[in-house]
């Protein structure tokens, strides 16, 4: 009767290890920061407007053989400079709505959209 109660406890103790293992996999396999590509080619971002989460990192690939920038318009979050063939990083740090252009060439515009990372 001792030993029956005993193994019954480290089911339950088992079960629930096992079980919290699942959850936390869940919660750190739900949102694992992203690398977003953006083009730059023919004198244009390839992606006008694009939704990315606080945390990911986005790089812009310069396709053409002149160089640009990616520089946030209002808040100056980010200002990366492309040499011809360059990519260039930048992580997203705040949610929000921002546009971004490319300083040599001003009406070279698109906008990141940058959402909170889900819980
Ligand atoms: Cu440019």
């Amino acid at each position: 009767m001792g030993l029956l109660h005993v193994s019954r406890i480290s089911l339950v103790a088992s079960a629930c290890v096992c079980a919290c293992a699942i959850a936390m996999l869940g919660t750190a396999s739900a949102v694992p920061p992203r690398t977003i590509s953006i083009t730059i080619n023919a004198m244009s971002f390839a992606s006008p407007e694009r939704a990315v989460k606080v945390g990911d990192t986005v790089e812009w690939l310069n396709k053409d053989v002149v160089a640009h920038t990616a520089t946030e318009k209002d808040a100056g979050l980010w200002d990366v400079t492309l040499a011809p063939g360059e990519t260039r990083k930048a992580v997203m740090k705040r949610a929000g709505r921002f546009d971004y252009y490319c300083r040599l060439h001003p009406n070279m515009k698109a906008t990141l959209v940058v959402e909170r990372a889900a819980k």
